[in-house]
């Protein structure tokens, strides 16, 4: 789904403006005319969607290249309903008009005038609010109705094909930026080192890789023709879904973090709010956060919400609200718990973190940072989510014991879900999951 330019329905907003307004100052037999043409593009506009219809071309062609870029772009689908919304009005004047009843034809004009006014004027959509909320409500009730509250496919895009729901998604994150090779030389560093590790962590049972990359002296780096290397590399040698992190490290300036994009991954992390981070301070302030979503769905890439405490739950839900779906209409989230400084890493604080989810996410996962791998990590399963694993997050494999691989991690992971009765997902599974066409 490719978003649009909010003001081209504001604009088209102002012309039905004026063609209503005309509809309840001339006499009646022109008003007919008018509200029948009005009630035309309202038809266009739900059967082709607001961007289509003449004034949507207009728009397109004539105005928006004498404006500055928009602020962001908008999800093409409650405009189109508030369009449906706009005919059924328009298709009760004329009824109105056709039976003799003028007052009745006028008040159903003048309620579609009033909406025109409030798109118009103040931006307000009321049709589009409608369609939000009737969303949130039948996503609710479904969500209710669930055995299993957790996970998977069927709230937001049935045109998708499902995902079993003993799939267990497992991610890979290797490399992390937070630690030094110095102090763990089995960590993943070099480019030849992480693509073996996605290959025997794939073998094992992974189907996604969350990537951080590093320099010829083993530091984080965001060097976009490394990256470019790195997705390429990774797609070539493995089916994982590749995943570039865009948290990089807690140094990395937020405008190289945006252009981690341009290296095309799969998948991005996006976290959803700032954190401290130990004694740091793991920058995302708003704007960023909503200029890397849009950046996300201009160039189709599938976002991974990273939540690292309770407050980017409902950051989550406002950037939906206001944003759309991304990219493939799937939301997949990952809980990054045991962070000092987020949501610790415990059962009590996941059920929440779950508790809190927008209805429009159909998927998440969950890490526990350092010794809260474990205590995550059977609460997810319990509460039927997928998981995260990795050295990003964890150095050992049990008390005093360094991990000797990531792939021992993941085969950890998946004895887990087996467990809990889930085997691990297909790279295939993993693509429908996230909503990767093809
Ligand atoms: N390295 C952390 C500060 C992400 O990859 O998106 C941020 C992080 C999150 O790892
Ligand atoms: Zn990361």
């Amino acid at each position: 789904m490719t978003g649009i330019d909010p003001r081209g329905p504001r604009f088209t907003a102002a012309v039905t403006l004026v063609v209503l307004a005309a509809a309840l100052l001339v006499p009646t037999p022109v008003a007919v005319v008018l509200v029948a043409v009005q009630a035309l593009l309202f038809l266009v506009g739900v059967t082709l969607g607001v961007q289509r219809t003449p004034t949507g071309v207009v728009f397109r062609l004539l105005v928006r290249p004498r404006l500055a870029p928009p602020a962001g772009l908008e999800d093409p689908r409650p405009p189109r309903f508030a369009q449906g919304v706009g005919l059924a009005f328009t298709v009760v004047a004329l009824a109105g008009y056709a039976a003799g009843a003028d007052l009745v034809a006028q008040l159903a004009v003048g309620l579609a005038l009033v909406a025109a006014v409030l798109n118009a004027v103040f931006g307000l959509c009321l049709g589009c609010e409608l369609y939000l909320a009737g969303l949130r409500l039948t996503r609710r009730t479904a969500w209710r109705r669930r055995r299993a509250p957790a996970c998977h496919d069927d709230r937001v895009t049935t045109d998708l094909a499902p995902v079993p729901a003993e799939a267990l998604l497992v991610t890979v994150a290797p490399t992390g930026a937070e630690t030094a090779k110095a102090d763990c030389p089995q960590l993943p560093t070099t480019l030849e080192e992480l693509v073996a590790t996605a290959k025997e962590c794939e073998a094992a049972g992974a189907a996604m890789i969350h990537v951080h990359i590093r320099d010829d002296d083993h530091r984080p780096t965001l060097d976009l023709a490394r990256l470019t290397d790195t997705v390429q590399a990774l797609r070539e040698q493995t089916d994982l879904v590749v995943q570039l992190s865009t948290g990089g490290s807690v140094h990395d300036p937020l405008d190289a973090r945006l252009r981690v994009l341009d290296a095309a991954p799969d998948s991005c992390s996006l976290t959803m709010g700032t954190t401290n981070f130990g004694d740091d301070v793991f920058s995302n302030p708003w704007p960023f956060v909503r200029d890397l979503y849009q950046l996300s769905q201009e160039r189709q890439v599938v976002p991974e919400f990273e939540l690292f405490d309770l407050g980017h739950v409902a950051a989550l839900g406002r950037l939906l609200d206001r944003h759309g779906l991304p990219h493939g209409g799937r939301v997949h989230c990952d809980f990054v718990m045991g962070v000092p400084g987020g949501m610790p890493g415990t059962a009590d604080a996941l059920v929440a973190a779950v508790a809190a989810l927008p209805p429009e996410v159909t998927s998440w996962s969950a890490t526990g940072i350092g010794r809260t791998t474990l205590p995550v990590a059977l609460a997810a399963l319990s509460k039927d989510g997928h998981l995260r694993v990795g050295m990003e997050d964890v150095l050992t494999i049990r008390r005093g014991e360094p991990v000797a691989s990531n792939r021992q991690l993941v085969e950890r992971a998946v004895a887990l879900g087996g467990l809990a009765q889930r085997r691990p997902m297909t790279t295939t599974e993993a693509r429908a999951l996230l909503g990767l066409g093809g």
